[in-house]
């Protein structure tokens, strides 16, 4: 008798027709073989192998290199259950239109299974999904970032405990893509995409819309969030998680090289993209990483903003829309180097000075995260790390200060879901746009985000010691556009203000927003930054968060009487708040 997983693999066959079918084991031989066929059909192209070992060059489709929200779906049988936030298809209607799609795709192509573990391979809380594809830069890919092959074959057996990915590359026309979830039956189908978080099923899709859904319904929580310890001079390490939208700068907080290092402060990488966080039977809310390696933002990368990276990714990388050197080295706008002479830019045309970036401002790294420096020895922990501090934040170049401290957990429900942020090229549209991101979860909740932001209200109780909740923005701009804060290594100066806060010992203004650092409780030795600045930084302008908490009125009525009353009455308390404070500075 066929297993569940082989009769998927039967059933797709007979779907797309592949001329071959290859289960990947995730052996370095297999890896080898698929890095020696991209190189034959032009998928790959070789760097430099004495200074980029192993490491290779993967040009996209130019019309596929951002997520596509807007050709995403939740397709539950219920249009509600998806929400006024997700695009939404019946299920029948979505299979109905997709499958002709899938229908012979894979003719003369090679079908690789790539089974894969998100998460430690011991940990109880890991989950196994099966990701069928075309594309071998996929599989290659998933073997980065996740643990891929006979790990899950192990720990999959013959059971049918598996979430099934059916991808294809299709034709790569952007009117014939589909990212479609069915969180019902835990399925997803995804073709005409060769792009990361479209075409990486154990990624966005599985990790984060598939298992928020199982996390509603199981008591757990999964988040688009990074995870890191925070060691002091003693050596104690407290862990934290960041919600920031794509792009806003989680890969880079999770692998800083601390500013503090000489005071004792150290940053350790658990994980820089998605947590998923259970109540650990002492009350404590543990945190898993469920992916083995980054997928990072490449532009703005350099040996100053996260050495580590610059460190990691010169073996076992692979590359995706950089432009290459004349010595055959990746290059991006916001590396070291000046552009040089002989340039190829991302779509494999000569660059010269004025012809646009050379890399793609999406262009990304695909690397283990072994190869970081700055892994921590606990980021395989079955159990998880346990977390001290949940920290929401976005690109807003006005509005919010450096960083505030919510007064309770529902409070900090509150200002998560309240998140705002400018658009990045991480999605396709426009770019620099304000807009509502709850949670850093706008593109990735797979249920109603009303019912969301009720599971997260609920979490709270279910814990001994909530973390505590903070909202950081390294974004603000001054009268010229320039950013105010350096950020990067400079973040720790306000991760260390959160610890100091979580142990009771530093000091805080109130506000009608929250608790702001005063001045001197941050620690700023050795960053020469004006008094003025800093008052710019943590100002609350009573009059602009009035018309902020407007704005997040009118986003929160989309979600009509399924909004939890907690989250209204907190919104209400915020203007009472405000309006008392406006009138006293007046
Ligand atoms: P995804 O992988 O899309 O989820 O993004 P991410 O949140 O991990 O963002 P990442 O750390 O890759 O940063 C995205 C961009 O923001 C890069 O170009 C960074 O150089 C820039 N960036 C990150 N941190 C900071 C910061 O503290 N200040 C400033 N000004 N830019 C930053
Ligand atoms: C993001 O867009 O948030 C990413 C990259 O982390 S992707 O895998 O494409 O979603
Ligand atoms: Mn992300």
């Amino acid at each position: 008798m066929s297993t569940p997983l082989e009769n998927f693999v039967e059933e797709s066959a007979r779907l797309t027709k592949p001329s071959k079918i290859v289960w990947c084991d995730g052996s370095e031989a297999e890896n080898a073989r698929l890095a020696a066929n991209m190189l034959n059909d032009g998928t790959f192209i070789e760097l430099n192998q004495k200074t980029y070992k192993n490491s290779y060059l993967h040009r996209s489709n130019p019309n596929d290199v951002a997520r596509t929200e807007n050709l995403t779906f939740i397709c539950t049988h219920k249009k509600e259950d998806a929400g006024p936030t997700n695009n939404w298809m019946a299920p029948s209607e979505a299979k109905e239109k997709v499958r002709p799609l899938f229908a012979g795709a894979m003719k003369g192509r090679t079908m690789y299974v790539v089974p894969y573990v998100m998460g430690p391979a011991t940990s109880p809380y890991s989950k196994v999904g099966v990701e069928i594809t075309d594309s071998a830069y996929v599989a290659a890919s998933m073997r980065i970032m996740s643990r891929m092959g006979k790990a899950a074959l192990d720990r999959l057996g013959d059971s049918d405990n598996f979430v099934p990915g059916l991808h294809s590359l299709g034709d790569l026309n952007p009117e014939r893509r589909f990212i479609l979830h069915f969180p019902e039956e835990k399925l997803i189908w995804s073709v005409g995409s060769g792009y990361g978080g479209n075409a990486l099923l154990g990624k966005k899709c599985l990790a984060l819309r598939i298992a928020s859904w199982m996390a509603r319904d199981q008591s757990w929580m999964a988040e688009h969030m990074l995870i890191l310890g925070l060691e002091d001079s003693s050596g104690k390490v407290t862990y934290m998680a960041a919600a920031f939208p794509s792009a806003c700068g989680k890969t880079n907080l999770a692998m800083m090289v601390s500013a503090l290092e000489n005071q004792g402060y150290r940053v350790w990488t658990v994980g820089d993209d998605i947590a998923w966080m259970h109540v650990a039977s002492d009350g404590t809310l543990r945190a898993i990483n469920p992916e083995a390696g980054f997928f990072g933002v490449a532009p703005g990368t350099n040996a100053k903003t996260n050495p580590n990276v610059m460190t990691a990714v010169n073996k076992n990388t692979i590359f995706t829309n950089v432009a290459i050197t004349e010595s055959r080295e990746p290059w991006w706008e916001g590396i070291d180097a000046a552009p040089s002479d002989g340039m190829i830019n991302w779509k494999g045309e000569p660059w010269t000075p004025g012809s646009g970036p050379a890399a793609q401002p999406n262009s990304r790294y695909t690397v283990p995260a072994l190869q970081s420096p700055s892994l921590s020895s606990h980021w395989e922990d079955p159990e998880g790390v346990p977390i001290s501090a949940l920290i929401f934040g976005g690109r807003r170049a006005r509005l919010a200060p450096l960083v505030y401290e919510s007064n309770s957990w529902q409070h900090g429900v509150f200002v998560g879901a309240t998140m705002a942020s400018e658009t990045t090229a991480a999605a396709t549209g426009e770019v620099g746009v304000s807009r509502r991101d709850p949670m850093a979860m706008l593109p990735f909740c797979g249920y109603n985000m009303a019912d969301y932001f009720g599971h997260w209200l609920a979490m709270g109780p279910k814990l001994k010691n909530p973390p505590k909740i903070f909202h950081v923005n390294w974004f603000r701009q001054d009268a010229n556009g320039k950013f105010m804060w350096p950020g990067y290594g400079e973040n720790v100066r306000v991760l260390k203000w959160m610890l100091d806060r979580i142990e009771g010992r530093a000091a805080a203004t109130e506000t009608p927003i929250g608790n702001v650092p005063t001045p001197a409780s941050l620690t700023l030795d050795g960053l020469s930054i004006s008094r003025d600045t800093l008052d710019d930084l943590l100002r609350v302008d009573s009059g602009d968060w009035i018309a902020e908490d407007e704005a997040v009125g009118k986003f929160f009525e989309k979600f009509g009487d399924r909004l939890p009353a907690a989250i209204c009455q907190e919104q209400k308390a915020l203007a009472t708040r405000l309006t008392r404070t406006s009138v006293v500075t007046k």
